[in-house]
């Protein structure tokens, strides 16, 4: 891309202009929008979930898995991003759908990757070779630069929400990848992974960690060695909590089990259940995040706009947008974020907004 031209009226500042341009640099006192009061990057989006599925089902008629694109992943493409396939200037979120018999073969990235089921079973996701089972309301990680592979023994389709940190990781210039085999790794279909079967008690870890999950540069290495939570989990903390609040809201983030952060280093997951009747706060919080209603109906206002949703659906609440989310049958939403990201650059914050 070439350097902004800029002009004046002036004859000898016109030309500084032109030889600012021929020598790559830009003045400051003509950019605008550069340092927003608050964020403004972006707007509030929603997708459809049935268009999306109709999308995907299409595509899976018309489009195969080959070695080029190794999935078959339609992304939620923020009109606000100019043509981007990103959800956020952070976040990517995706569709994937994967027939019977399908094998989306063995890959590593730099960028990290967890899986919300949002309906449908029968897949499994090896990561490093441990076959995770894919069920409704799991989510199960993939993260930086461990080999994943998604093979779908089963007789139907089936269809999950990918999140991605790959526009952050696009953006920091830190893209590492590599493909594996063309086949499938070969696996015991056994209903508990070795990491559930390690890591997978709550509130006890092993004294003796495994190094099965361990990764090789670029990589860190730094994240959950939990790698699937179960929605009969999740669901269970929920129904405990939203009867201990007493408010008709509750919310749960996914963490590691080991040190009680967040999944990994980039992403941060949460379930959010409204009871029917119930509404938040209106909060606004820096960073970006993607919300993927699993069950129920409501309407989120986002920015003083209305925006109806019901499962399936996904929509953006962009970094400081006032938020609230108000259920009219009993929902639960995952939600997907940039939070470590802002946390560890020093900026993380919620405030709650008064309501007027
Ligand atoms: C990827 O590797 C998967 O492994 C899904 O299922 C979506 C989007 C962008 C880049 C890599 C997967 C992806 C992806």
């Amino acid at each position: 891309m070439s350097t902004t031209r800029f002009s004046s009226d002036d004859g000898d500042l016109d030309k500084l202009y032109e030889d600012f341009a021929r020598e790559d640099v830009q003045p400051l006192w003509t950019q605008h929008g550069l340092l927003p009061a608050t964020p403004d990057g972006l707007s509030p989006f929603l997708w459809k979930g049935a268009t999306l599925r109709q999308l995907a089902e299409r595509a899976g008629d018309l489009v195969g898995i080959d070695r080029g694109g190794d999935r078959r992943v339609i992304s939620l493409s923020h009109p606000g991003l100019n043509g981007l396939p990103f959800a956020t200037h952070t976040l990517w979120g995706a569709l994937q759908y994967l027939k019977p018999g399908e094998l989306a073969p063995a890959h590593r990235h730099s960028p990290a990757a967890l899986r919300f089921v949002t309906e449908g079973e029968g897949v499994w996701t090896l990561v490093n070779g441990d076959p995770l089972a894919m069920g409704p309301g799991d989510v199960i990680l993939t993260p930086s630069y461990t080999w994943h592979e998604h093979h779908n023994p089963g007789k139907a389709p089936m269809i999950w929400f990918d999140g991605l940190d790959l526009p952050l990781i696009r953006n920091l210039d830190a893209v590492f990848f590599e493909p594996g085999p063309d086949t499938l790794s070969p696996y015991d279909p056994v209903a508990t992974s070795e990491s559930e079967r390690r890591y997978g008690t709550s509130g006890l870890v092993p004294l003796s960690p495994s190094d099965a999950l361990k990764v090789e540069a670029p990589a860190s290495g730094v994240h959950s060695r939990l790698l699937a939570y179960r929605w009969a989990d999740t669901d269970a903390a929920l129904t405990r909590l939203v009867s201990a609040a007493g408010n008709g809201y509750a919310s749960v983030r996914f963490s590691d089990p080991a040190t009680g952060r967040d999944v990994m280093p980039t992403l941060r997951a949460e379930m959010h259940r409204i009871a029917a009747g119930g509404k938040t706060p209106t909060t606004r919080t820096v960073g970006s995040s993607v919300w993927v209603v699993y069950r129920g109906e409501g309407t989120s206002v986002l920015n003083g706009e209305r925006y109806d949703w019901k499962a399936g659906d996904i929509f953006v609440v962009p970094s400081w947008a006032a938020a609230s989310h108000a259920a009219t049958s009993d929902a639960d939403i995952f939600v997907l974020s940039d939070g470590p990201v802002i946390e560890a650059v020093g900026l993380g914050g919620t405030e709650t907004v008064a309501e007027s």
